[in-house]
């Protein structure tokens, strides 16, 4: 799904502000139809952001259900005889949005964009109504997985995954406007062939004249200059002597994609930039336009104080700097697709990143031990069972229609630590693998693997490209033991090793309250933290195969209130929440600085 934009053609309006805001926990406003109307009762909701952290109280911390969002705004003057879209880039986990009180479009996902052609709905000059009903509840049949219990004190949210689970309107919402025939969609897929770029491009038109048209795409280099051209609906644009978008060069194309009429008027005209790159696993390498690559960087998360999973331009810039000042040139959605101006800055910036589909939690094995599961079993048809498959597919979809055209985006990972030791997972995975590598066919697909389920245990691994494992040797297992620790970890390394395959260390952390010192390092100090991230890293350096490092997590976040592992949230920061550094920010920056 193409992003608005400010073209020759288009133009588009950030709808965001402080909106009317009622928690509807009782879910009375369905029935009472509060679509129909100003919103009785509202208070104001800042968007983007999460509700939750916003009023001090339980209310709205801990609120199960529905919560509606309302606005009034107005369709520009100049927007006649245009196609008018409604547009938002998420409502987590669930919305459904009425303009004027009429139905325009629903949509189940938390992290990605849906929208609704609106055209016949707005006049031009005039005001409109906007509601959303935004719903927060996770259940087996959903990405991720929850189940919600009623209980005399109320509905509770269960989960299996360890972040809190915010919920609002998160990102921006427009009103945007395009010719009423127009460009649909683009798909870039972009190769090298010695020094020549090659770039594929496919273009959908849409609306009344999209026989009629033609299409032409020009591509231009960052200096503006014409570096090739071609007509028509699909082909292939060569750029000799490309400027190859790389890790820490992100150098941008821009594909000016326009639909001409038989006079050979411009009819629409998109822009869609492109980072001439390839990528390839090969052997234990993974490999960026042909040069081995090593990830170093972090799992993150969307979580900051406050706003909690509210997108922030403040807080991306800062942490792209703070990654820029570690020698960090990668970091992984985990364990969700971010807000979409992520992207856009990491492939500006050539950070590279691991583009994660909301799948958390789908291991009650590992439920058991942290969340207090109650002895379900993960995959059944009372729990994750085919409508939850059907929904995992539909966010691969939703996931690879969206970030498909970014360069920064090297490898999909299609879940994170489900359970993968069985026949049942195995049955679970198989079709989401082919699914994700028949939407694109030009990446990388894997999963990221849990300690449950070793070398030689795990039925899910082979049907990667490359192997993703977090491992919390010397915390969760050997806590404090790192000379034991490091043995173990060692020895299950060269086993994954065996099977050839890239081997991403894509979590390993040690909790650690900032300003706790010892001496002799101690489980949860500072020094711990820094003698864990070295062993760790002895054993990385020595197995060929591993070709990434990424530390759990950039910065401390916020869990759910309901267990008593969490001390006010995750402390395996290598920043607090509030971004400063722990002594192992240091340390990492001295190993990733000196890596070249
Ligand atoms: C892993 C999860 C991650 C957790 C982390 C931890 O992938 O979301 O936050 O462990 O326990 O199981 O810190």
């Amino acid at each position: 799904m193409l992003r608005p934009q400010d073209t020759l053609t288009r133009e588009r309006k950030r709808l965001d502000g402080l909106w009317d805001f009622r928690l509807d926990a009782e879910a009375e406003g369905r029935t009472a139809g509060w679509q129909d109307g100003s919103l009785a009762g509202a208070t104001r909701m800042p968007v983007p952001a999460s509700y939750n952290d916003i009023v001090p109280g339980t209310q709205g911390r801990d609120h199960v259900g529905d919560a509606w969002y309302q606005t009034v705004a107005r369709v520009p003057r100049g927007w006649a005889d245009q196609r008018v879209v409604l547009r938002f880039d998420s409502a987590t986990h669930a919305a459904t949005v009425w303009l004027d009180g009429q139905r325009v479009v629903q949509h189940e996902g938390g992290y990605t964009p849906f929208e609704a052609d609106v055209t016949q709905l707005v006049t031009p000059g005039a005001e409109f109504r906007v509601t959303a009903l935004v719903n927060n509840e996770l259940t087996f049949q959903t990405i991720p997985p929850g189940i919600v219990h009623d209980t005399p004190h109320g509905r509770r949210q269960q989960y299996f995954h360890d972040f809190y689970n915010f919920a609002g309107l998160h990102r921006s919402v427009w009103l945007y406007a395009t010719p009423t025939t127009y460009v649909d969609d683009v798909t870039v897929v972009t190769d090298v062939d010695g020094t020549t770029g090659v770039v594929r491009y496919d273009v959908v038109a849409a609306g009344p004249a999209a026989g009629d048209v033609s299409v032409r795409v020009t591509l231009r280099d960052a200096a503006g200059e014409v570096v090739a051209q071609a007509d028509g609906a699909s082909g292939t644009l060569t750029v000799p002597d490309a400027h190859l978008w790389a890790p820490g060069d992100g150098y941008l194309h821009d594909a000016h994609v326009t639909l001409l009429d038989a006079a050979g008027e411009v009819v629409d005209e998109y822009h869609q930039s492109v980072g001439i790159r390839s990528v390839e696993v090969r052997g234990t390498q993974f490999l960026v336009n042909g040069e081995p690559f090593y990830f170093r960087g972090f799992g993150k998360h969307e979580d900051t104080p406050v706003r909690g999973k509210g997108h922030d331009d403040v807080f991306l810039v800062h942490d792209f700097a703070l990654m820029d000042w570690m020698g960090a040139n990668s970091f992984r959605t985990s364990h969700y697709p971010y807000a979409e101006e992520v992207y856009d800055y990491a492939d500006r910036q050539g950070i590279v990143v691991i583009d994660e589909v909301a799948a958390v939690g789908q291991n009650m094995g590992l439920a058991g031990g942290i969340f207090g599961g109650q002895n379900y079993t993960t995959f059944s048809p009372e729990t994750v069972d085919d409508d939850a498959q059907a929904a995992h597919a539909q966010a691969i979809r939703e996931l690879v229609a969206r970030d498909k055209n970014h360069p920064s985006v090297v490898l999909w990972s299609i879940a994170n630590e489900p359970e993968s030791d069985t026949d049942a997972a195995r049955a679970y995975f198989e079709p989401l693998f082919a699914l994700a590598r028949e939407l694109d066919p030009s990446r990388p697909v894997g999963f990221v693997n849990v300690m449950l389920a070793p070398h030689g245990r795990c039925q899910v691994s082979e049907l990667g490209d490359v192997l993703m494992l977090n491992r919390y040797y010397g915390w969760y297992v050997h806590t404090g033991d790192l000379a034991a620790a490091e043995d173990a970890w060692r020895a299950e390394l060269e086993q994954w090793a065996g099977d050839g395959k890239p081997i991403i260390i894509t979590e390993y952390g040690a909790d650690t309250v900032a300003g706790l010192h010892s001496l002799t390092p101690e489980p949860w100090s500072e020094e711990y933290q820094e003698a864990y991230l070295d062993m760790n890293h002895r054993v990385f350096d020595s197995v060929d195969a591993v070709v990434g490092e990424h530390v759990w997590n950039f910065a401390d976040f916020r869990t759910s209130s309901t267990s008593v592992f969490r001390v006010d949230g995750n402390k395996k920061g290598v920043f607090t929440r509030d971004r400063r550094p722990k002594a192992a920010a240091h340390l990492l920056r001295r190993r990733w600085t000196s890596a070249g």
